[in-house]
């Protein structure tokens, strides 16, 4: 079977015409998530309104994805799986890609060249380094400690970009945007807020300072597209479509959707003409899709994780998993919302529960459970505390906190089983360690929710914790349906 390359990629598949080799974008983080979405918002957007805007790629670590884009003249297929059909469209947008660990200062060089005006991130939720007890930089996690002493040292991804800032600040004093595109609460400004402290933790001179305050620019963005990771199933789809082998695909649903503050210091790419919202309320279109799809999205994958279902669809399609989450929207979640203008719950709702039932698509329980104790700490602690605070109990977020520890730090003696074995929780020793001894599973819960995995305003109240308590003691003895049902009232 040939390999896909510019000479043999159809024509007709291709999204955009391919961007001209000057770049005038650097991402940082060259996942799955980045090619399905901003990357084929650039290329629609060049070939409608043209402009430099190639991007150079840059993956931390593996070189897997790099080897297969370069082989293939930069070219990749979005494999588009929907219950209406399948269709494979190739993206043509990257001119150059490099390896973090392997070429660290060719990194900074690219993030401090002028010809550069915009640096995107996927470097997801845990790339930012974030205190979820303190909402301080966690200077004293490893990596960002190796990375202070200065620019030769800069490991992590947010290291590189702060770096890549004060060379950039040293050489040109170009203006640049930084624009994450990871799901969080306020990106943009908790990226601005993370890349501040470490450059007062690193000592940096004044006039860098002056020049991230004055000429970086973080607007805040919502990002939205579901992508489930490639196998050998994806490959084998494509090659049956194009009838050539593409060794980096990425499948996707069709939807995707994109809302920013349109704050660029240096231009951007018309992305309007691909579809991107620019809008003054990204801030509340992040909260809506925070909570009621990501969180919602947590509380399918734990309960799924508990019940055999191996993917979202197939947890979803379960009673009890689908009550659980409209009761989890309908009372906890669009409460704590100030909606957009002219944004209409129901149908946004309705058509959730259409993308979580993407049979075709087959997203992976274990992908959207994977990274819990990162990924709550945007979904339910401020819903949580809003309920809290009104005297109400948030049954569904004591649920979706029960679920998840059940499935990533069980009490001693409960097996969550394969599904969440197969779920990746970097705090998994550190729960492990918070919890060994516990007397009971009150206690199991109150040191994990006091052993600042989840901020003080959530973990110190004691009636919170009573409940996911109760809920975690029914999922190990009787069940998660059951533990669902309780929650449910029912
Ligand atoms: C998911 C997201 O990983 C998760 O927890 O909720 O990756 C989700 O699929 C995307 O945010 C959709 O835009």
């Amino acid at each position: 079977m040939p390999h896909l390359n510019r000479s043999n990629a159809p024509f007709e598949r291709r999204i955009g015409a391919s961007a001209p080799d000057a770049t005038g974008i650097v991402h940082l983080g060259l996942g799955q998530f980045h090619r399905a979405h901003a990357a084929v918002n650039t290329a629609l957007a060049m070939a409608d309104k043209g402009g430099d805007w190639g991007i150079v790629g840059v993956a931390n670590r593996s070189r897997r994805i790099i080897d297969a884009m370069q082989a293939q003249d930069y070219l990749y297929s979005i494999l588009q799986l929907s219950p209406e059909g399948t269709d494979v469209q190739l993206v043509d947008v990257h001119r150059k890609l490099l390896v973090a660990a392997e070429q660290p200062g060719d990194v900074l060089a690219e993030i401090a060249d002028p010809a550069h005006k915009i640096i995107t991130l996927t470097i997801t939720e845990k790339g930012y380094n974030k205190d979820s007890a303190t909402g301080k930089l966690l200077v004293g996690n490893p990596d960002i400690a190796a990375s202070l002493a200065g620019p030769d040292t800069a490991k992590a991804p947010l290291a590189q970009l702060a770096w890549g800032l004060v060379k950039r600040a040293r050489e040109s004093q170009a203006p640049v945007t930084v624009l994450s595109c990871d799901n969080m609460q306020s990106a943009g400004t908790t990226t601005r807020e993370m890349v501040f402290e470490f450059l007062e933790a690193a000592g940096v001179e004044a006039p860098v300072l002056d020049y991230v305050t004055n000429q970086v620019s973080f607007p805040n963005a919502m990002v939205d597209r579901i992508v489930p990771g490639t196998n050998e199933e994806t490959k084998a789809q494509v090659e049956k479509i194009l009838g050539l082998r593409d060794e980096a695909p990425v499948p996707a649903e069709q939807f995707t959707m994109w809302v920013l503050e349109d704050h660029f210091k240096a231009g951007r790419p018309a992305w309007e003409a691909a579809g991107a919202i620019f809008s003054e309320e990204v801030e509340k279109y992040e909260l809506v899709k925070l909570r009621l799809l990501n969180g919602s999205h947590s509380l399918i994958s734990y309960l799924g994780g508990l019940s055999d279902s191996p993917t979202i669809p197939s947890a979803r399609d379960k009673d009890f998993v689908a009550e659980s989450v409209r009761a989890a929207i309908y009372n906890e979640y669009l409460p704590s919302i100030d909606l957009p203008t002219g944004f209409d719950p129901d149908a946004y709702v309705a058509q959730l529960f259409h993308r979580w039932q993407n049979h075709a698509l087959g997203d992976k329980t274990a992908r959207v459970g994977s990274d819990g104790s990162a990924k709550l700490l945007q979904r339910i602690v401020e819903p949580a505390i809003r309920l809290l605070d009104l005297g109400e109990m948030p049954h569904e977020m004591a649920l979706t906190a029960a679920s998840w520890i059940a499935c990533v730090a069980p009490p001693a003696g409960f097996d969550p089983g394969a599904i969440a074995a197969e779920m990746e929780e970097p705090q998994r020793e550190a729960l492990a360690k918070a919890t060994a001894g516990a007397t009971g599973v009150r206690d199991h819960v109150e040191r994990i929710m006091t052993g600042g995995f989840f901020p003080e305003s959530l973990g110190s109240r004691t009636e919170f914790n009573d409940r996911i308590a109760e809920l975690l003691g029914i999922i190990t003895s009787a069940g998660v349906e059951a533990a669902a049902n309780d929650a449910l009232g029912k």
